[in-house]
């Protein structure tokens, strides 16, 4: 079983070899999706993108609705797993970061994730292995035509961003049923919880093609840690709705991460239902 954990738990070598994995996908291992163009990592980024929108987008979306938590489950693990294979290391695992950037809570240091961007350098983020001046981050997927070729940040640049606070998660915790409604707990997470912090960090992670950003993986990995306490905390509550009748979104809907012709960006099929336990799928979190 894969151990997830708080980044700020990681001891600097566990860092070290979630950087470096990352770097490996990012530069060693080559693209299914777009063999020669891109690579590995880029793929992932690519079904993000497709996920959302532009010529290869698929159907149903897995925004803005039920499919929000399961679709990204995958993703994710998936992630882990290409992780895993790259650097030949099954102890790996993707972090979580609860949104908190005080003190050791912060990912944004020079020895993981790197800082904010620079103002003066068009937002491109300067410090830590993932900047463009490091010669080992070339962003290749971007939303439409080709943009900046660094990786880019914009911290509260967006004033109607912010990284919510514990009581701000509490209360989300709190909402009931699983879906649909303004005041359900997928529609009050995706919302209030996911969205401001995609906005918070800005640059690339403020675009469809936001796992650009190696944040992306550790935001959306609290994302998924968080569903598995709303189940935790609401027992009697279904863990997934639709469960029936809802076509394309109910328990037993085959998720979807191409096109129909579109290459497959990984092996397997998994329906909504085989995504509501992480032990199933390998993992947990401590
Ligand atoms: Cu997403």
């Amino acid at each position: 079983m894969d151990t997830r954990q708080n980044h700020s738990q990681m001891s600097s070598q566990q860092k070290k070899a979630f950087v470096d994995a990352v770097l490996l996908l990012k530069n060693n291992v080559d693209s299914v999706l777009n063999p020669g163009a891109q690579k590995r990592y880029d793929d992932f980024v690519q079904v993000h993108k497709n996920a959302m929108m532009g010529p290869d987008m698929f159907m149903p979306m897995p925004h803005r609705g039920p499919l929000f938590f399961p679709w990204h489950r995958i993703m994710l693990r998936q992630f882990e797993l290409e992780l895993q294979k790259a650097a030949n290391d099954t102890t790996i695992t993707i972090p979580y970061w609860d949104w908190d950037i005080s003190g050791s809570s912060t990912p944004f240091t020079t020895d993981f994730l790197g800082g904010d961007g620079d103002v003066a350098q068009s937002n491109r983020v300067i410090s830590g292995p993932f900047a463009y001046s490091q010669g080992n981050f070339e962003i290749r997927v971007w939303d439409s035509s080709p943009g900046d070729v660094g990786l880019r940040r914009e911290f509260g640049d967006d004033p109607t961003s912010y990284l919510p606070t514990a009581p701000d998660v509490a209360s989300v915790l709190a909402k009931t049923p699983y879906s649909p409604g303004p005041n359900s707990w997928e529609v009050t997470s995706e919302g209030g919880l996911h969205n401001p912090v995609h906005r918070w960090i800005g640059g690339n992670m403020a675009d469809a093609t936001s796992p650009n950003d190696p944040v992306f993986f550790l935001h959306h990995c609290y994302l998924d840690l968080l569903w598995e306490r709303w189940k935790t905390q609401h027992p009697t509550s279904d863990p997934y709705l639709p469960t029936s009748g809802g076509h394309g979104l109910d328990l037993a809907s085959k998720l979807v991460f191409n096109k129909t012709g579109r290459p497959k960006p990984w092996t397997g099929t998994w329906k909504v239902q085989d995504t509501l336990n992480p032990a199933a799928l390998g993992y947990s979190y401590v």
